[in-house]
């Protein structure tokens, strides 16, 4: 018997406290925790059920499918759009928007997700994660169009990340802070193991992939060479440094042990005329928002992320995020340039 708080319970008292609130959210999260339980083991069996290894397809970024990808896409579609709290969702894997098809009621929610996170790594065991994010729809009639999802982080009701790792975790935010929840295999309940999370504000570890630093502009250059120069040079501290190439754990070693996480703009991206190499609205806005309800910083290293006004649905952002004062540190290096 179980003593501890399951995430349904969690969610269900949580709305408790919520005026007028009718169930409907609520409901919608526990669709959304299902499907990350069916990915989770989806992920863990691997090449016991032949799911590993390329597609041999693209997706609308240019970049190489997984088997994977598409068919964790599948599960979020199928477990979210049957219940009628959706209008219509978005995928990193989708070119276009899903409307709820007729004949399935639709709902005032709209679901933003990145299915598997860090998909490159699957085949090599390593952890990955999906990444969501709830809005609520600002349109009036029937058909929901692009333009719904084009709003600002600010705006997100909750955001989330399921990690796949040596556990699974569920760490969530509804905008009243970040609890995290570990998933008991033995009953299938994620339980609440990590509440009230909060990102120390100083760090001393920084998470770039450095294959990239030819390309880098000015203040991040300055930055990762003043952190390399560790004890000798001008921060007169040794630094720390990880890339795992997931987006997921990154963000989950940052919550739990602080640390700055980097993808930034570079001259590449300029000369290709990127915007950045992440996703606004599956990737950089939800995680933002879990960062800041953690007590940390989330830039693009010259605007707070979650204020961007999206333009396109797969809009690519820079993103600089993590312990505070780390983070501010190199927002005043970009306001410098
Ligand atoms: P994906 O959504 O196609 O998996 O790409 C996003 C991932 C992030 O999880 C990770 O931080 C980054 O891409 C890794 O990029 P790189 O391969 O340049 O190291
Ligand atoms: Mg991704």
């Amino acid at each position: 018997m179980h003593n501890g708080t399951s995430l349904t319970q969690f969610i269900i008292e949580e709305q408790r406290h919520i005026e007028g609130a009718t169930g409907d959210f609520t409901s919608l999260l526990n669709d959304v925790v299902t499907a990350c339980k069916v990915i989770s083991n989806m992920v863990n069996q691997g090449d016991l059920i032949g799911v590993l290894g390329s597609a041999g397809s693209e997706n609308v970024q240019g970049e190489t499918q997984k088997k994977l990808d598409i068919l964790t896409n599948d599960v979020f579609i199928r477990s979210n759009e049957w219940a009628g709290h959706l209008a219509a969702m978005a995928s990193e894997e989708m070119e276009e928007i899903y409307p709820i098809p007729d004949g399935k009621p639709r709902g005032k929610y709209l679901l933003t997700f990145d299915p598997l996170d860090g998909s490159s790594n699957t085949d090599v065991n390593v952890s990955v994660g999906t990444i969501f994010s709830i809005l609520k729809t600002n349109e009036e009639g029937d058909t929901p169009s692009e333009k719904a999802f084009l709003q600002p982080g600010t705006e997100q009701v909750a955001a989330g990340y399921a990690l796949y790792g040596p556990s699974t975790m569920m760490v969530l935010t509804t905008g009243k802070g970040v609890n995290g929840f570990t998933l008991d295999q033995n009953i299938g309940e994620f339980m609440l193991t990590h509440p009230n999370m909060s990102i120390p504000e100083d760090t001393r570890e920084f998470a770039i992939n450095s294959s990239n630093q030819r390309h880098w502009e000015a203040p991040v250059q300055r930055y990762v060479d003043e952190a390399l120069a560790g004890k000798t040079g001008t921060r007169g501290e040794d630094f720390n440094m990880r890339w795992i190439a997931s987006m997921v754990a990154e963000v989950h070693r940052i919550l739990i042990r602080g640390g700055v996480f980097l993808y930034p703009m570079d001259e590449k991206m300029r000369a290709n005329e990127a915007t950045g190499k992440l996703r606004l609205l599956y990737e950089a806005n939800p995680m933002s928002m879990i960062i800041e309800q953690a007590g940390g910083v989330s830039s693009t290293g010259r605007e707070r992320i979650m204020e961007l006004q999206p333009e396109r649905l797969h809009q690519r952002v820079p993103v600089i995020l993590g312990s505070k004062n780390e983070v501010e540190r190199i927002i005043g290096y970009h306001n410098e340039d």
